[in-house]
């Protein structure tokens, strides 16, 4: 609270009627905040928040199981389910829910760089062995540079900007029939041009752990705003494209497009495609100066 408006609340000895009228004058704080306030000042305590605490674990515990968000954590809460047992054994789960809870422990555990980097072999040498000269890269925290990654994000295009037609489903299939792929997650082939994959897989051989895995099928045209998009980080990308608004412009995954209004501000049409044929002239574009994927974490 701003300084100007602190009242001196004390403990005891003023009656709670005093208390609950002065922490009512304070601009902003209605007659429940009030009541709060003096419960404090009289125990030192607020009951409503024991249940709370309570249970701020095992909301943890719930929405760390992939495909569960905070709205399905809570009604399991409320439902009685204390522990993944409980979940297991009562809760109704959603196929990736499912999944999630299966590989629980390896989905909460990052994988090192090294590991990461033989994932995204295993998925370029089976895309290569359909197409030469498809282009794979592998993207997210592990373009970034960083030491463990939570999963491997791989990005596929072909510099012709045909030849990446057909290859999503033939890539997965071929990958699955390898024992690598072992779940799916979601499968999404229409996304406009662009198609994405988020799955399971597992390399070969004993003590490995299943490790989550994107794949992203784009057309060469939107390689570069793809790679940008990709490479991350999330909150990067949402600062990139915070900034591209400001410049009348609109940054996504696919492309970087100049939004046409009206005179009164409305969006008119679907604006201008910028050309980006590199990362480079989409940092250019947007006044940047250029950022190396490892200068990309904010
Ligand atoms: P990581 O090591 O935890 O995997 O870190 P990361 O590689 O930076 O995170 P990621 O969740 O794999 O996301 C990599 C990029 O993919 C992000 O920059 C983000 O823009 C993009 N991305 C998707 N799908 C999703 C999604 O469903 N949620 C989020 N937050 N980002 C996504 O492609
Ligand atoms: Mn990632
Ligand atoms: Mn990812």
């Amino acid at each position: 609270m701003p300084v100007h408006h602190q009242v001196h609340l004390q403990r005891s000895p003023r009656g709670k009627r005093k208390k609950q009228e002065e922490a009512c004058s304070i601009p902003g704080v209605g007659k429940r905040m009030a009541e709060k306030i003096v419960e404090i000042l009289e125990s030192g305590h607020l009951r409503k928040l024991d249940h709370i605490s309570e249970s701020v674990p095992v909301l943890e515990l719930f929405s760390n199981i992939w495909g569960a968000g905070t709205k399905t954590a809570q009604m399991w809460y409320h439902q009685g389910f204390r522990s993944l047992e409980d979940i297991r054994n009562l809760a109704s789960l959603t196929a990736q829910q499912a999944i999630g809870l299966k590989h629980y422990n390896d989905f909460l555990e990052r994988m090192p760089r090294e590991e990461a980097a033989e994932i995204a072999h295993t998925v370029c040498v089976a895309a290569q062995a359909f197409n030469p000269g498809l282009l794979c890269v592998a993207c997210g925290s592990y373009r970034r540079g960083k030491p463990t990654c939570g999963d491997m994000d791989v990005l596929v295009t072909h510099p012709d900007g045909r030849s990446h037609q057909g290859i999503f489903s033939r890539l997965l299939d071929k990958l699955r029939q390898q024992g690598f792929l072992t779940d799916d997650l979601v499968s999404q082939e229409d996304n406009g041009q662009q198609q994405k994959y988020l799955g399971v897989c597992r390399l070969p051989g004993p003590g490995r752990r299943h490790r989550r895995l994107d794949v992203i099928v784009v057309p060469y045209s939107e390689f570069a705003c793809a790679l940008l998009y990709f490479t991350g980080s999330a909150h990067f990308n949402r600062s990139m494209r915070a900034l591209a608004k400001t410049k009348g412009l609109s940054l996504s995954e696919h492309a970087l497009t100049a939004v046409a209004r009206s005179p009164q501000g409305w969006k008119v049409g679907p604006g201008r495609v910028l050309p980006t044929p590199t990362e480079k002239d989409v940092f250019q574009l947007l006044g940047l100066p250029y950022r190396e994927p490892a200068e990309r974490d904010w």
